[in-house]
Parts: C-alpha cells; sequence; structure tokens
C-alpha cells in the first residue's frame, strides 16, 4: 500500500494538475473560506488552505483521541461549576490579564445574582499533537481543550472527498477508501438542537454571534443548515446588535427583535480585542439571560491554560473526577506535563479545600458524546496558531 504520496507523483507538472484538480473539488465541495480583502461578502470566495495529501495517523492515537474526548466533557464540565475551584485557581491570572478578570468579573456577577440558565451545552473540542518518545514511539499530547467558538467541524466534513478525488486520480482507488468519513457539524447541531429542545419553546430561536467580518462562514452556515433541516431557526447577530436590540423579561428569558432566544451560540468573544465596552455588556446581558449559553462564561473559564496547567498537578484530576480511575488514567495519559509548576504548597491546599467543598448544582446529563475529528498540519516553526489564524492548513488523517 502506497504511502508514501510523494512517490506516485513524476513531475512537477503533474503535481500542479494535480493541485488544480484538489482546488476545484475543494470548491465544489464547498471547501469555502470568504476572502481577506472582502470578508464580509459571500460574493467572492475562496477555498480553505488544505493539505493535497491526508497525513498518515496511527490507527491507535485516532482511538484514544475519541475515547478520552467524553473524559474531557465530563472534566470540562466538573470544572464549570466548580466555583471554587475556579476563583481559587485563576486568582493569580486575574491580577495580571485584563480579558480573563472581565470574564471571571461577569462570572461573579451571575452567581451573586443566581443563574437563570437551566441547560447547558459544551461544545469543546480537544486539541493534540503526536509527540514521538525516545524509542520512536508516536504519542498523543494535549495542546489545549477549545470551550468557545471550536471551529472548522462544518469544513472538516467536506475535505475528505477532496482528498478521495487526489488518490482517485492517482488510481490509489483502494487507499482513497479509507479515508475516514467525517461529519462534526452534524454532531455539533444534534447538542445545539438538544439544548433548543430541553429550553422547551417552539418558538424560540437559537442565536449565533458572528462577528461583522467572518471568513469561516460556511464552517458556521454547515451547522445552522443542519438546524434548519431540524426546523430550528437561527439568527446571526453581532454583540453591537445585542446591545442595541437585545433585553431580558422579567424572568430573564431573552429576546432580540421581539423573538425569544433559547440557546446562544458563541462564534466571537473568545479574544480581548473582539470586546468593546458595548460588547462586554452586551455578553454580561447575555450571561444573565435564561437562555442556553453555548459556552457559559464558566465553561469559557475552565478552557483558559491556566486550568489546564493546574489540572497537570497531582492529585487534581482525581478530586474532580471522583471514583472515575478510568476516566482518570486515560486523561493523564495525554498530558504533556510541559508546565511549571508555579503554586507552592499554600496554594496546593487552598485548591483542595476548594474542591473538597465543591458548590455544585444537582445537574442531569443529558448528553455525552464525541462527534467527530478535526486534523490540520502546519510547518514546524509555528508554535501556536490554527486555520483561523492562517497557521494550520485543513488535513485528513489517513489510518495506519
Ligand atoms: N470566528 C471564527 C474563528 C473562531 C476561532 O478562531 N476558533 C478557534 C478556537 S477559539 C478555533 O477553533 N480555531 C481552529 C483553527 O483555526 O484551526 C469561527 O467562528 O469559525
Amino acid at each position: 500500500m502506497a504511502t508514501n504520496w510523494g512517490s506516485l507523483l513524476q513531475d512537477k507538472q503533474q503535481l500542479e494538475e494535480l493541485a488544480r484538480q484538489a482546488v476545484d473539488r475543494a470548491l465544489a465541495e464547498g471547501v469555502l473560506l470568504r476572502t481577506s480583502q472582502e470578508p464580509t461578502s459571500s460574493e467572492v470566495v475562496s477555498y480553505a488552505p488544505f493539505t493535497l495529501f491526508p497525513s498518515l495517523v496511527p490507527s491507535a492515537l485516532l482511538e484514544q483521541a475519541y475515547a478520552v474526548q467524553m473524559d474531557f466533557n465530563l472534566l470540562v464540565d466538573a470544572v464549570s461549576q466548580n466555583a471554587a475551584f475556579l476563583e481559587q485557581t485563576l486568582s493569580s491570572t486575574i491580577k495580571q490579564d485584563d480579558f480573563t478578570a472581565r470574564l471571571f468579573d461577569i462570572h461573579k456577577q451571575v452567581l451573586k445574582e443566581g443563574i437563570a440558565q437551566t441547560v447547558f451545552l459544551g461544545l469543546n473540542r480537544s486539541d493534540y499533537m503526536f509527540q514521538r518518545s525516545a524509542d520512536g514511539s508516536p504519542a498523543l499530547k494535549q495542546i489545549e481543550i477549545n470551550t468557545i467558538s471550536a471551529s472548522f467541524g462544518g469544513l472538516a466534513s467536506r475535505t475528505p472527498a477532496v482528498h478521495r478525488h487526489v488518490l482517485s486520480v492517482l488510481s490509489k482507488t483502494k487507499e482513497a477508501g479509507k479515508i475516514l468519513s467525517n461529519n462534526p457539524s452534524k454532531g455539533l447541531a444534534l447538542g445545539i438542537a438538544k439544548a433548543w429542545e430541553l429550553y422547551g419553546s417552539p418558538n424560540a430561536l437559537v442565536l449565533l454571534i458572528a462577528q461583522e467580518k467572518e471568513r469561516n462562514i460556511f464552517d458556521q452556515r454547515a451547522i445552522e443548515n443542519e438546524l434548519l433541516a431540524r426546523n430550528i431557526h437561527v439568527i446571526r447577530r453581532t454583540f453591537e446588535d445585542i446591545s442595541e436590540k437585545g433585553s431580558l423579561d422579567q424572568d430573564r428569558r431573552l429576546f432580540v427583535d421581539g423573538q425569544e432566544i433559547a440557546v446562544v451560540y458563541f462564534r466571537d468573544g473568545y479574544m480581548p480585542r473582539q470586546y468593546s465596552l458595548q460588547n462586554w455588556e452586551a455578553r454580561l446581558l447575555l450571561e444573565r439571560s435564561h437562555a442556553a449559553k453555548c459556552p457559559d462564561i464558566a465553561t469559557q473559564l475552565a478552557g483558559t491554560k491556566k486550568v489546564q496547567q493546574e489540572l497537570s498537578r497531582p492529585g487534581m484530576l482525581e478530586m474532580l473526577l471522583p471514583g472515575q480511575p478510568e476516566a482518570v488514567a486515560r486523561l493523564r495519559a495525554t498530558f504533556a506535563g510541559l508546565y511549571s509548576l508555579d503554586v507552592g504548597e499554600e496554594g496546593d491546599q487552598a485548591i483542595a479545600e476548594a474542591l473538597a467543598a465543591p458548590s455544585r448544582q444537582e445537574k442531569t446529563l443529558v448528553m455525552n458524546k464525541h462527534v467527530g475529528h478535526l486534523l490540520r498540519t502546519k510547518a514546524i516553526e509555528h508554535a501556536d496558531g490554527g486555520v483561523a489564524a492562517g497557521v494550520a492548513v485543513l488535513d485528513n488523517p489517513y489510518p495506519v
């Protein structure tokens, strides 16, 4: 079986022709981005960057990533519900980092007023790199967990066809058949649909918080389309729109342009520069509302680097997921152990106490699933950044 793809190509001319075909297939499949010149318009679009060939990924690592995703979901949920743990963990960060401080401020305000939200939805993506151990065997090491605006689930469902096409052109039909099908946008939409259903108001809408200049709109539309197919209507609004047209009634139900909102899905609001004073006010309004937020502010905070760092400390996972030693072992196996541990014994003690007395509400878990994968490839010189940042390109795993 050919897996050294380069050896399949005779010359540069063939490579160029193959690339032209791949680009056309990507465009035909809807692997699309708006252009950087016209990020507010869908009149002119281009293809999202992708590798010409799929990358070899050991099946065992793919399986491992799938298996541990539900554990990560439980962990994020446990952290987000534990106000004392979040407060203790982020106490030093909020002194230095204005963005986290402002998020935390909203979190505190909402807790003080009392949480009106009754349905909680997390759409989390855990990111890994493959690390080669000293003995040469590859290992799955977590980079970060994205708890807000986890993107490219929509386009990831369309890239398998492109790589199958490339391999078929080279008459590698058997290899083409090994490219896994993938449909994360459907799974993400099913999560939103469940939250919408649990909210329990058939005329209520899903509100997608969008950026004015959004190049990745087709990725978002993939989810919107899945929802519409289930008769769930989505409106797209910016934070500015919400500050002008959003309101809460006496039960803190959220209305935008007179329409009730069941679920708020954030595809903006994950970076400091995305917030003006007006936008912070809009975020607070949304957060105070009865609508299900994806994510709520505590879940966004649970995705911060500082929390991830804290989770890698000895004993933390055991305290957050009591009685679940298998889940703890699966999680710990993906930790890279890259962080310096800057908290002394005193901090440890405070966190242990916070964990011993968690301020949890009793909640029912109705859904915990993995819904697909996203493989991205980037040049070795980039330590950070994904496709949206213009650093990585879309790819597909070729299981070996
Ligand atoms: N606003 C864009 C981009 C959002 C974004 O950058 N999301 C980050 C997480 S906060 C991500 O998943 N990036 C993956 C990538 O760019 O490869 C969208 O909603 O698609």
